[in-house]
């Protein structure tokens, strides 16, 4: 049985493949698309989405596939402001339009959402993002859906924030964001994600410790820590640039071909790590370890429970993941709230205040396995194929 996902998005570069590799993958039926605001404004967001399905529209007619039996997934307009912070995007990472300007040197391609929605791909919700992943966890069965957090993470807060009783009707969320043991990649501290409403990230992280039993939450994050291993190669964008190509792959050699080139310029590196790609290759691989944690280790997965806390107002530290390492230092083995607490660690300031937490943290990833089964499914043909 696949397993349902809500995927809530972003859509840049790396969203794309992660949502792409989704759709191609037997183990996951993504029931929502959740749109929210990150790395390009929310009007942005939902033109990308929009022209991302029409693309494998056109893969898919290419193949000679018949849509009739696609069950087509909902597309929900979500928040376009994060909760406490102001928005600013990742236009420089991204493109001026978070797609590399797709839309301004192939507007032909360009899509939007509207409504009535007749795409053979999707159909669009009346609700907004928020009241959608509500609307998804009433609808099936208690402990069936994952959320895929691929953005920032305001429409989940929202949701908390509206029913936190039917949200934690989740499964469990799976979110990209934070950069634990390593710096950001926005600023010394932050991973774009949680500095783009790092509020939003704290509040989802708490539900794994909410009060109500009833109210609490899995979350399995995925930080920038394992990322390095995941190395997307340029050839992607090569093999996608030549005519014969096939039509998704030419779709995200433009769309994609700024950022690898970016990169390229700042690093060197002929490689990229397509980072929200890791959230649907853990997805897939839960199914395959019979939604286990622990058996994901054999899949290469390092995870450890962490008490990970977000700075949501900090002037240089917005949105950094913070976890005590304190214990540590005295060598304990590990630095929960619940250790400092035995030693009666004087500090009410850490261990008394609320906010705590019991977040499932992957170090370290198979990456190579990533690429390789997401480049093959996608693209159907293997990397060294390329
Ligand atoms: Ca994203």
């Amino acid at each position: 049985m696949p397993s349902t996902v809500i995927i809530d998005t972003d859509p840049g570069v790396d969203d794309a493949f992660a949502i792409l590799y989704a759709l191609a993958s037997p183990e996951l039926r993504v029931c929502a698309f959740t749109l929210v605001h990150g790395n390009s404004p929310l009007q942005c967001s939902t033109r990308n989405l929009a022209t991302l399905l029409d693309a494998l529209h056109r893969q898919h007619q290419s193949e000679g596939f018949d849509s009739t039996n696609w069950e087509r997934p909902v597309v929900a307009i979500g928040a376009n402001e994060p909760l406490n912070v102001v928005r600013e995007g990742a236009e420089f990472f991204h493109g001026p339009d978070g797609f590399g300007g797709v839309h301004a040197s192939h507007a032909a391609w360009t899509r939007d959402i509207t409504r009535p929605a007749g795409h053979p791909l999707y159909t669009v919700s009346a609700r907004d993002g928020a009241d959608e992943i509500l609307h998804q966890l009433r609808k099936e069965p208690a402990n069936t859906v994952t959320i895929l957090a691929i953005g920032p993470v305001t429409n989940l807060a929202l949701a908390i924030e509206r029913d936190a009783r039917t949200f934690a009707r989740a499964r469990r969320v799976i979110s990209m964001g934070g950069a634990v043991r390593i710096p950001g990649n926005v600023t010394p501290t932050s991973e774009f994600n949680f500095w783009g409403d790092p509020l939003a990230a704290q509040l989802v992280l708490e539900r794994t410790l909410a009060k109500d039993p009833e109210e609490r939450v899995e979350v399995v994050l995925v930080p920038l820590d394992p990322l390095e291993t995941l190395r997307f190669p340029r050839k992607m964008i090569d093999f996608g640039a030549s005519e014969s190509s096939i039509p998704i792959a030419q779709f995200f050699s433009v769309i994609a071909r700024h950022t690898f080139d970016l990169v390229h310029r700042f690093t060197g590196s002929a490689f990229m790590p397509l980072i929200d790609v890791a959230v649907t290759q853990m997805a897939i691989d839960l199914v395959r370890a019979n939604d286990k944690l622990e058996n994901c280790k054999e899949l290469g997965w390092e995870i450890v429970a962490e008490d990970i806390r977000v700075e949501s107002q900090g002037s240089w530290t917005r949105g950094m993941t913070i976890v005590d390492r304190r214990a540590e230092l005295k060598g304990a083995a590990k630095a929960t709230a619940e250790h400092i607490k035995v030693e009666k660690y004087p500090d009410p300031q850490w261990t008394e205040k609320t906010g705590a937490t019991h977040v499932h943290v992957c170090y370290k990833m198979d990456g190579d396995r990533c690429v390789r089964e997401s480049i093959e499914r996608v693209y159907k043909v293997s990397v060294d194929g390329l």
